[in-house]
């Protein structure tokens, strides 16, 4: 691991949530950091025990999926289980507060997130885009058709579809060389439009077309806050680095934005994930 973090700059903060509080349409782009914080172990960081050989860059593609799908889906698998056992953090708290005072501002506040691990619903956040689909779902192979999964591990590897004879069940995620799913990159454009502050949150800003977002929004000149204890692919052209965890970063900003009590915990919490 590297060193830790410096403190939160205070007048990085300020300057962010002067942006946030003057904004209207706010997109946020999502990755696996601000889920770190509810112990869910980011992309590229960490394989744990019996999954360290593994590469995480390998098993996330159709070609793994078709050479060794046993592998591939016992490793979705104990990925699902450990997503239904985490909880949401104060990062997830505060963006979900931060929808619903933007809705009552007459604003908007779409979250775009590379995640599949449902954690940014289970903490009320309603306008959730899962750029890259999400692990609580699986398809068949064959039909597409989705099936309905017990929240236990699976019994059997790679899990058959009962969908059609011989097909296998994958999980309903976006792979690499795969297409995003058409309905999200819609709804991803519709949000950019008019987009006036951007939030980047938790992603190396590596991959595609998600971190295009990014540049997206400074073309039209939305000023963009990047939240990450680590510098990253975009951190040298954003306009404001909030160097810190989200479960840090993003409750102090909704207090500087909004006032003392929009933070992490301000407000209800549904848990219907
Ligand atoms: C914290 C923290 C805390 C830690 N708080 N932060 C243009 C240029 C080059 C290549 C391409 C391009 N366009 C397309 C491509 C190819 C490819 C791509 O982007 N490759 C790059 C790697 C180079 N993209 C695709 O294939 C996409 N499809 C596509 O473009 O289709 C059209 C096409 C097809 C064929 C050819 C050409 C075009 C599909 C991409 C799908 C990505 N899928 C995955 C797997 C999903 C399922 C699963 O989870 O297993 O999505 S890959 C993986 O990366 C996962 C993530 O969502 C995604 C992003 O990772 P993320 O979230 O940024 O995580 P990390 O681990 O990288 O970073 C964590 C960050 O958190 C770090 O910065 C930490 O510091 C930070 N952090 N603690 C805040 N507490």
């Amino acid at each position: 691991m590297s060193d830790p973090a410096p403190a939160l700059d205070p007048a990085a903060v300020a300057a962010a949530a002067a942006d946030l509080a003057r904004a209207r349409r706010i997109v946020v782009l999502t990755g696996a950091g601000i889920s770190a914080e509810s112990d869910i172990p980011t992309f590229r960081d960490t394989m744990e025990a019996l999954w360290k050989e593994f590469d995480p860059q390998e098993l996330a593609t159709p070609e793994a999926f078709a050479r060794d799908p046993e592998t591939v889906t016992r490793w979705y698998d104990h990925r699902r289980t450990r997503c239904l056992e985490a909880e949401p953090n104060p990062g997830h708290r505060a963006l979900a507060r931060l929808e619903r005072v933007m809705r009552e501002r007459g604003g908007t506040c779409t979250i775009l997130t590379q995640n599949v691990d449902r954690l940014h619903q289970r903490a009320g956040s309603e306008d959730v885009v899962e750029l890259h689909g999400t692990i609580m779902e699986w398809r068949c192979t064959e039909t597409g058709r989705r099936v309905e999964l017990e929240p236990g591990p699976m019994p059997v590897f790679p899990p058959p579809s009962p969908h059609h004879p011989g097909a296998l069940l994958r999980p309903d995620v976006v792979w690499f060389g795969e297409m995003l799913p058409t309905a999200a990159i819609e709804r991803a454009e519709r949000a950019m439009h008019g987009c006036d502050c951007f939030l980047s949150v938790g992603t190396s800003s590596v991959v595609y077309p998600a971190a295009g977002f990014i540049d997206a929004a400074l073309a039209v000149g939305a000023p963009v806050v990047e939240v990450n204890p680590q510098a990253t692919a975009a951190s040298d052209r954003v306009t404001h680095r909030l160097v810190a965890p989200g479960g840090v970063a993003l409750p102090r900003l909704m207090d500087e934005a909004f006032g003392a009590g929009t933070g992490a915990d301000a407000g209800p919490a549904r848990e219907d994930g």
